[in-house]
């Protein structure tokens, strides 16, 4: 009786067992197709760079390629347009042909981007534009990432207000013509300057120091003893300006001359007594790009416009400060 008992038990023990291996397997939910997160590591960035015409742009530069190798980002393609249109127009070309994974463009002037960004659109990749403004519409491009140049242009007309109190005649060294930062902050300085300054001319230097001797040379034979400001659009035009006024035996302080960037020559022209007021523009955008070159590659939502907050810069605070600046 045990025995019958005990070998019941045993192929009962038997029929589960095999029930166990022969059920047939759940069929598993087709697994959910997650769209695979990008990292850094996946990422091919084109920086079709406007140039190199400034201490501002080889910081700009500068802030690109380091940080593309602090992130550990996949590929930087880095072009330098020698402040040529079509040479920039052609980059971004060729970054698309490439298939890259994000275009962060710093234009050298507003207009004549709308054919090239459509391209980048119907190739499904996204574009920040970086620095200057385009004026093509913002359908074409995902962010624009930069300073508010109206506004530097509208703090460097309050400083000039306060250097001028009882008004005078300036002069203006223009940017490059065309170009957002340079017409940004012409109309932002207009905007602000007190009606008893009078601008008596403005020519373009091209952003760089070499175009901004003759054109100050020219200034200072036209209108000999009549120049009591100069609104300069960056430190490296007032620096080549500064060797002109130097070579027509100006002094220091003689022409009140307000400056747009913060670089380090911009501050020892302060330190020196040349430039009274420099009104910030920071070149240090490389994490931003690259952070937002992130979010762009996995389909995450990005402000359409990020301003940098700046200030303004003063000869008094310069010898302290200049030691810590990056550029
Ligand atoms: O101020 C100037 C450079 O676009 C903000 O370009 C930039 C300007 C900068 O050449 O130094």
């Amino acid at each position: 009786m045990k025995n019958i008992k005990k070998l019941v038990l045993l192929m009962a023990i038997l029929i589960l067992a095999l029930a166990a291996c022969s059920s047939p397997e759940v069929a598993e939910p087709p697994a959910e197709e997650e769209p695979e997160t990008k990292t850094y590591e996946d990422m091919v960035l084109c920086y079709p760079q406007l140039g190199a015409e400034s201490d501002w742009r080889t910081a700009n530069s500068a802030s690109i390629k380091q940080e593309a190798e602090n992130y550990g980002i996949k590929q930087l393609i880095f072009s330098d347009a020698q402040q040529k249109q079509e040479n920039q127009i052609s980059a971004v070309r060729s970054c698309i042909a490439q298939g890259v994974d994000v275009i962060a463009l710093p234009p050298v002037v507003e207009d004549g981007w709308d054919a090239v960004l459509t391209e980048a659109k119907d190739a499904g990749i996204p574009v920040i534009i970086v620095d200057r403004s385009v004026s093509a519409d913002s359908s074409l491009y995902d962010v624009h990432l930069g300073s508010d140049m109206f506004l530097e242009g509208q703090r460097a007309a309050e400083e000039m207000n306060r250097l001028l109190p009882d008004g005078g005649n300036i002069v203006e060294l223009f940017g490059t013509v065309g170009s957002g930062a340079a017409e940004g902050r012409a109309d932002g300085f207009r905007d602000k300057l007190n009606d008893n300054i009078t601008i008596l001319d403005s020519q373009t230097g091209n952003f760089t120091r070499a175009e901004a001797i003759p054109v100050t040379e020219a200034f200072l034979k036209k209108y000999e003893g009549q120049i009591d400001g100069m609104f300069i659009h960056n430190d490296d035009m007032a620096i080549g300006a500064i060797e002109a006024l130097k070579n027509a035996g100006i002094q220091p302080g003689d022409i009140k001359i307000v400056s747009v960037d913060g670089t380090r020559g911009g501050f020892q022209a302060m330190i020196d007594g040349w430039i009274q007021a420099d009104v910030e523009c920071n070149p240090l955008l490389g994490p931003q790009v690259i952070e937002i070159a992130l979010k762009l590659m996995n389909g995450e939502a990005v402000e359409p416009e990020i301003l940098t907050n700046e200030t303004v810069y003063y000869p008094e605070e310069a010898a302290d400060l200049i030691d810590s600046r990056q550029y």
